[in-house]
């Protein structure tokens, strides 16, 4: 059976063996990632968000099938939680969207709850850069981070994932489930993917846990993202978020190493609006 390499957070974490990882499997699993009391501050916000929220698509088509019937969505992150404001911004997650996509070439694609519920299926495998197959190439245009917010395991819904499957040619080739393995970690861990891996969450066998995640990924900036942040966080929050912060969600312009600015409110950087 195939596995994910695993590195942990508390020990000596050497990040060149974890990035080598990351480009042989498509992905690593780092333990212990968040530390406790941020994972604790993380839970207590977005506990009751979570409670409130009902499960289920409310789009259509194939898209109800992907979100998952008795999983809950949850986008606008930033409104709820200054605890993920600080993980957004943590320099070892930054090291990931620098090392893939070039250092302040990329922005959040979306920064979404996502809460398996029990009785869940399992969803539809398929690679993120699938987001935008016009674009996709040989280097990465997308890299995600799923943190646990509470245990992932074989049972609650952990990602199915297929290591190695970010080599293999064609759009979405066919997956044999001998190829696959589920990254099971402890709460505070997270899975570190490539946008050509090929993943989806698992199905929930439980009667009674909701596996709760929180899928991060960072898109090259010249991309549309998957969540719309402008829309989903009023600006008056986004007036209180550092600097870093409001560059990767769009409320500040983007000037790629070689290009032109993107994202400008008269011809000048978008953050002004804030100030
Ligand atoms: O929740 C997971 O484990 C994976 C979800 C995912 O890949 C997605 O919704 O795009």
């Amino acid at each position: 059976m195939p596995d994910l390499q695993r590195f942990d957070a508390r020990r000596d974490l050497d990040w060149e063996k974890a990035w080598k990882a990351f480009d042989e499997d498509g992905g690593l699993i780092v333990e212990s990632f968040i530390d406790p009391e941020l994972l604790a501050r993380l839970q207590a916000d977005f506990g009751p968000l979570i409670q409130r929220h009902e499960p289920g698509s409310t789009t259509e088509g194939l898209w109800t099938e992907f979100h998952g019937d008795v999983t809950k969505r949850i986008t606008g992150l930033p409104t709820h939680s200054q605890a993920w404001v600080e993980l957004l911004c943590d320099e070892r997650y930054q090291a990931m969207g620098d090392r893939y996509l070039g250092p302040n070439e990329y922005w959040l694609n979306t920064g979404q709850l996502i809460c398996i519920g029990p009785g869940e299926t399992p969803q539809m495998l398929h690679r993120d850069e699938l987001n935008w197959p016009h674009a996709m190439r040989q280097h990465e245009i997308t890299v995600t981070a799923i943190f646990a917010l509470t245990d992932f395991t074989e049972a609650n819904g952990a990602t199915v994932i297929a290591p190695g499957s970010n080599h293999w040619p064609g759009a979405l080739p066919k997956v044999p489930e001998e190829a696959t393995c589920r990254a099971t970690m402890t709460a505070g861990s997270a899975l570190l993917y490539s946008g050509k891996v090929i993943h989806g969450g698992g199905a929930n066998v439980t009667t009674d846990q909701w596996r709760v995640g929180l899928h991060a990924g960072f898109c090259c900036g010249w991309l549309r993202s998957e969540e719309n942040f402008q829309l989903t966080i009023p600006l008056e929050v986004a007036r209180t978020l550092p600097a870093r912060a409001r560059l990767l969600l769009g409320f500040s312009s983007y000037s790629p190493e070689f290009g032109g600015r993107l994202g400008l409110v008269d011809y000048d950087d978008a953050a002004r609006l804030l100030d």
